[in-house]
């Protein structure tokens, strides 16, 4: 199949899934048009049937707000035409379904038609998407997509309560590559990190307020408290900042470390005992699933679909969002009985394996592709 993918091409979540999918339809075989404004982050190296087609929008003076929909509409008709595309897939609908739509309008003008599925993923729908200024465009284009997919149970919920949406929104889990976060043995790169045994936390993400990264900080030093440990804090955002000057204030100040963002999550995961995500809503926990590929109990909120991936009592624990003490009692539960954790977030992360998931889309494509 020839397929077309519109995505942000950053470090977020969405990005992130819709290029792993990407790459591994191009392992199967088909091939690949990733259309975005910049190389996605976690495309990497060279593969004989993945494109990267660059948006470009053109500066004018007379431009405050350059018209980027507009630029990503208009390629997607180059592709399709050029290419050959049999259906376009875009992740996180604004402004991605409705440049969609226009695309589609436009290829049928000229006779070709166009399938468009559209995944929502959280914010999108959560957040911004819900929001006044977009909600009718959101409305409108998710509807006019001809298969809507959402990440979790949860966010497919969200959606029909936020929305007026007149068609079934099928549920496709995120996935996971467990054969390539499972790497062993990490012991000499932990030995570097913790040289003394010490416990050796992870956090991950764009550090938006809505990750609560100050939660993060303030579990890690009920934890320090009572064991020796260390905390990494992955990825940049706007709260990194403030999330540096709370630190500098702290007593463990020597065992906190920001490591900024990483492409390979895969080499850093592995040699962490717990991975905290406390955030206030996540549609699904990307984050938190790698971790659980790379063998790591997670310590999480109870928030939107995160139930649907982080089991209470077995690959790790939940509270509610903001109890710092209850994440740090449920984190020295873990470190008791640290091998059963392990193995248990392993077996709850191949629920989630690519080879599980990447078919249901395949099936997708299949059911909408005429030609
Ligand atoms: O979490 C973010 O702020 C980034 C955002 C995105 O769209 O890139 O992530 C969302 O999509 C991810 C992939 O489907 C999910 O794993 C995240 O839970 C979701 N974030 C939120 O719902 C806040």
């Amino acid at each position: 199949m020839n397929i077309a993918i519109v995505c942000y091409p950053t470090f977020g979540g969405s990005g992130v899934l819709a290029t792993e999918l990407g790459k591994a339809l191009a392992d199967k075989g088909h091939n690949i048009h990733f259309i975005t404004y910049q190389q996605p982050v976690r495309l990497g190296g060279f593969h004989a049937n993945i494109f990267y087609h660059e948006v470009r929008v053109p500066e004018y003076p007379l431009f405050d707000f350059p018209p980027y929909e507009t630029a990503l509409a208009s390629a997607m008709v180059d592709v399709v035409i050029n290419h050959n595309i049999q259906l376009l897939h875009v992740h996180y609908a604004i402004p991605h379904a409705s440049a969609a739509y226009m695309a589609k309008q436009i290829l049928a003008k000229q006779g070709r038609y166009i399938p468009v599925i559209t995944t929502l993923h959280g914010t999108d729908i959560t957040l911004v998407g819900r929001d006044k200024t977009y909600s009718p465009v959101v409305t409108f284009s998710m509807n006019e997509s001809d298969i809507l997919t959402a990440v979790s149970q949860n966010l497919k919920d969200e959606t029909y309560k936020n929305f007026v949406i007149e068609k079934d929104i099928e549920v496709i889990h995120n996935f996971v590559d467990v054969k390539r976060f499972n790497k062993r043995p990490v012991d000499a790169f932990k030995k570097l990190i913790a040289p003394k045994g010490e416990k050796i936390i992870v956090h991950a993400s764009n550090f938006r307020k809505v990750k609560r990264v100050d939660d993060v900080i303030n579990t890690f030093l009920l934890i320090n408290e009572k064991v020796p440990s260390r905390l990494l804090l992955l990825g940049d955002g706007p709260e990194r900042p403030y999330a540096e000057s709370i630190c500098r204030d702290c007593v463990a100040v020597e065992s906190i470390k920001f490591l900024g963002k990483q492409e390979q999550m895969e080499d850093i995961l592995p040699i962490a005992d717990l991975f905290i995500l406390p955030s206030e809503y996540e549609s699904f926990g990307l984050a938190a699933l790698e971790a659980m590929a790379a063998e790591v109990p997670v310590i999480s909120t109870n928030a939107g679909g995160l139930p649907e991936i982080n089991i209470n009592g077995y690959s790790g624990f939940m509270s509610n969002v903001g109890d710092i003490e209850d994440m740090c009692k449920n984190a020295l539960t873990i470190f008791k009985d640290e091998a059963k954790f392990k193995a248990n977030a392993l077996a709850q992360a191949k629920k989630f394996d690519i080879e599980n998931i990447v078919p249901k889309y395949e099936a997708l494509y299949n059911r909408l592709i005429k030609y």
